[in-house]
């Protein structure tokens, strides 16, 4: 098989604001929903100083520059460059987001910018978060002084990262804030709603005529039956269009289909409540899926899903501590263990097929799709670190598997314009703290000094290659 990729494909990594920058509390930043919740007694970890991106920017570009790593995802923190949400704009935020993006381009690390990476500000989560439509002019609003400070030198942005972990996290499995479980009908409605505020800000974009391209990152979790009777089939296409299909639709075909919508139906009827639209939001879906530039997909696992009939029930593992986890909503499903695929200590089964079945998903029922980008896709591990040296082999063996299946999905004529492995350094998991680590750089969070990683090497030889190659391939 070609180890080849295609001429420009992009070797990044991934970060997001409050996951690296730290800092809080300077420079008149103001609260976002995670510092409220990070901070609350007993909380196990919080988010200062992470990595501290925001002073040690300039030796992570550096370290990316190093190593042949060609992009970065970052995120905007709203509530740095508009401590209310709204209202008077804080210098020092755009001062920061100024310095970084020109840092970026200084070291040839292209800078592909998203918006919105869970960190809605404070007032406005507690004003009722995605459910309450105020809140989709406010991110407008936002946007529009977001392009118009950097939209001369981005040109890669992102509208959201990942609405359905706002959903699913916060509404349904209950580890990320407000920690509801089982509330179907607010998921489903905060799904539309942040596709309406996603729509109207690409929208707008391509108003402004500014050089860059703009589109979405969703994760888009592969879905297969556990085995293949009408009834899995079933909670496998309910699974799917609860997590993935529904907002796809929204992106590219302007509108939900009539599967899509008789899925969600039957999961709104089983566990009630119903979804609220408005005749505009059609209008401003169909306007943007006609000028969205590319999708941001981020992809670590797929669930393997038996029909089922009880109650909601989920045990989230957050610790690592392998096969604690239970996963089963009423009306969808049960996401059960399929004893044939490996799983992470975070039991998120690996399954690179999945990865592939998701591009060719795209390319045949969303042709309007333009170019894709794996904007996430990474293994979490608890690196051991000795005398400076990780050996993380696991992490790239990981990682070459989906890539090997990328590169299938290329020679099949599915347009992939790169790869943001997540993550860059190591930084803070939202609902897993700091032990379990993404990064091609280790951070020692005490010191904040980097070391590269066995796999930091590979995929610095990759990049120069422009090829897959195995680790036994590196000089040393
Ligand atoms: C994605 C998020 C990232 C990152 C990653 C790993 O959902 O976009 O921000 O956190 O998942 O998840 P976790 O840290 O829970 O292992």
């Amino acid at each position: 098989m070609a180890q080849k990729f295609p001429e420009g494909f992009i070797f990044g990594g991934a970060t997001a604001a409050y996951q690296v920058e730290g800092a809080t509390r300077e420079d008149g930043r103001g609260p976002c929903v995670w510092d409220e919740y990070m901070n609350r007694p007993g909380a196990r970890f919080n988010a200062d100083p992470a990595s501290d991106f925001y002073h040690q920017y300039k030796q992570d570009l550096q370290l990316a520059h190093d190593f042949n790593i060609k992009g970065i995802r970052i995120s905007l923190s709203w509530t740095r460059i508009l401590p209310e949400g709204e209202g008077k704009v804080n210098q020092a935020g755009i001062d920061y987001y100024n310095k970084l993006i020109d840092e970026c381009i200084d070291k040839g690390v292209e800078p592909f910018v998203t918006l919105h990476h869970f960190d809605t500000p404070l007032k406005y989560f507690q004003n009722g978060h995605w459910l309450n439509r105020d809140l989709i002019d406010k991110f407008v609003a936002y946007a529009k002084i977001c392009f118009e400070a950097f939209g001369d030198r981005v040109m890669k942005w992102a509208t959201f990262n990942e609405p359905w972990s706002i959903a699913q996290n916060g509404y349904l499995a209950g580890n990320f804030p407000p920690n509801e479980t089982f509330q179907i009908e607010k998921a489903i409605q905060i799904e539309h709603n942040l596709m309406v505020a996603h729509a109207k800000a690409l929208n707008l974009y391509k108003s402004m005529n500014l050089p860059g391209r703009i589109g979405i990152v969703h994760t888009l979790e592969g879905k297969e039956a556990i085995t293949d009777t009408p009834e899995n089939k079933h909670a496998r296409d309910l699974d799917d269009a609860i997590s993935n299909r529904f907002m796809l639709d929204a992106c590219y075909l302007g509108k939900y289909s009539e599967t899509t919508m008789s899925l969600i139906q039957e999961i709104l009827q089983k566990n009630g409540g119903r979804l609220i639209t408005q005749p505009q939001d059609f209008e401003d879906f169909a306007k943007a899926a006609a000028q969205i530039d590319f999708l941001g997909m981020n992809y670590y696992s797929s669930h393997f899903l038996q029909a089922y009939d009880g109650e909601s029930q989920v045990v989230n593992n957050s610790t690592g501590e392998k096969g604690t986890s239970v996963f089963c909503l009423k009306g969808i499903g049960a996401r059960v263990s399929n004893p044939d695929v490996p799983t992470t200590d975070w039991d998120w089964p690996i399954y690179p097929e999945g990865m592939y079945k998701q591009l060719r998903r795209i390319a045949q029922d969303y042709p309007n799709y333009k170019e894709i980008f794996i904007s996430e896709n990474g293994m979490g591990y608890k690196d051991d670190f000795e005398d400076g040296k990780i050996d993380d082999t696991p992490r790239i063996d990981y990682v070459s598997q989906h890539l090997q299946f990328i590169l299938k999905a290329i020679a099949e004529g599915v347009n992939v314009g790169g790869y943001y492995i997540w993550s860059l350094m190591d930084v803070l998991s939202w609902s897993n703290g700091y032990n379990k680590r993404y990064g091609l750089f280790y951070v020692d969070y005490a010191t904040q000094k980097r070391y590269p990683k066995k796999s930091a090497y590979w995929y610095k030889e990759m990049s120069r290659r422009g090829e897959l190659i195995s680790a036994d391939e590196l000089a040393d």
